[in-house]
């Protein structure tokens, strides 16, 4: 399973520009609004260096690496949510997504259209945190709708769970997106089946322009306007596409003369591991050496279910060994010599870098 993060933004900002570069998905990307209609998905492999490390003690006949998937749908436009542009039925496609990540425009380029007229970062971020807020809105009143058509059968189940859903819904028409509430209002399996839009973790990459890497403007504005907790990434949409495209003995010395250690994706990936909480863990069954993306704190036996849904049913013990003791002494076979492989039971939170092997039913 991949981590999935959902691209939003205005129109013409550059969102498919940047899902091409991070992913080469080839998905149109033009100068003119609404470009994209239908969603666009793209699948990139995670770089970790551990993982390669490990291949090369382990010599495994695959190696397997955790991957993310980047949804990419139609902009946004001020009025979506009442059917303004393509309207904001393509919000649809990122509600089961892990995150969002939102484009906003901050390069000046004249020859790029801009639906407003004007490059105004911190405006765009209204616009679009308004229509995201909207939506959860509209989906919100539909949850209160259906608990009013049950409340004659359970009245008192009923009574509670519109006052929390109320609760929700005053916080969307206050403008404040669900993310900023406390956790004890929103992390709730209950509250995480709405899928609300504004619940998800949320980062924005500023489409800057190629001599704006460092910060440029309107990045402090939008920074505040997104609030604390929000990673603000600069990304040059337009200096991804031309490194992508670039043979790849290239791609790192043009990507220092530029100033960019590690391109957009790997910092993509690293604020969305931090902002997502998330670790890594490794199987080597089978002459396969895979590496899994798991929410910390996830369990022994839930780790197991990631890799199959037998596994976390019938679910034993783990064993495991360090990715840096293994990485150090080379072998299983040593690491069992030096008694560092240990036996887990079913509450072990896995840690990251654990190499993990399941015992199940
Ligand atoms: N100068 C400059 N132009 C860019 C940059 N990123 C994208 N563009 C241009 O902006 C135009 C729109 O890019 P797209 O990636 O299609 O934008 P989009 O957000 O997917 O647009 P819609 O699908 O219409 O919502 C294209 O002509 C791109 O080449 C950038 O960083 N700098
Ligand atoms: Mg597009």
């Amino acid at each position: 399973m991949s981590l999935k993060l959902g691209i939003v933004g205005m129109p013409n900002v550059g969102k498919s520009t940047l899902l091409n570069a991070l992913t080469q998905a080839r998905a149109e990307a033009s100068n003119y609004p609404f470009c994209t209609i239908e969603k666009n998905t793209g699948v990139v492999a995670i770089e970790d260096p551990r993982l390669q490390a490990l291949a090369q003690a382990l010599a495994p006949e695959e190696v397997i690496p955790a991957t993310i998937e980047f949804v990419d749908i139609a902009g946004l436009v001020e009025g979506a949510s009442r059917g303004e542009g393509l309207g904001n039925k393509f919000l649809g496609h990122i509600r089961d997504v892990d995150a969002v990540v939102h484009v906003v425009r901050c390069f000046a380029d004249e020859g790029v259209a801009h639906v407003a007229g004007r490059v105004d970062p911190r405006a765009d971020f209204e616009i679009v945190e308004t229509e995201l807020l909207l939506a959860d809105l509209e989906s919100l009143e539909k949850i209160e709708e259906r608990i009013r058509k049950q409340a004659k059968a359970h009245p008192r189940e009923a009574e509670r769970e519109l006052e929390r859903v109320g609760r929700l819904i005053a916080a969307v028409k206050r403008g404040v997106p669900l993310r900023a509430l406390p956790e004890e209002e929103t992390r709730d399996p209950w509250v995480a089946e709405f899928r609300l839009l504004t619940m998800k973790p949320f980062l924005i990459v500023a489409n800057v322009g190629e001599g704006d890497l460092g910060g440029g403007s309107g990045l402090a504005a939008l920074a505040e306007a997104a609030g604390p907790g929000v990673p603000v990434l600069p990304v040059s949409a337009r200096i991804e596409e031309e490194l992508a495209q670039l043979p790849e003995e290239e791609r790192a010395a043009f990507a220092r003369d530029f100033g960019l250690e590690g391109g957009a994706l790997q910092r993509l990936v690293g604020a969305g591991r931090s902002l997502l909480r998330l670790i890594t863990f490794y199987t080597t069954a089978n002459e396969k050496l895979q590496a899994w993306l798991i929410p910390q704190g996830t369990t022994a036996p839930q780790a197991a279910g990631r890799i199959h849904t037998d596994m976390a049913q019938g679910f034993i013990r783990v064993q495991v060994m360090g990715v840096d003791d293994l990485l150090r002494h080379g072998s299983r076979a040593e690491l069992h010599k030096h008694g560092l492989i240990r036996t887990e039971g079913r509450d072990y939170a896995l840690r990251d870098g654990d190499v993990c092997q399941f015992l199940f039913h």
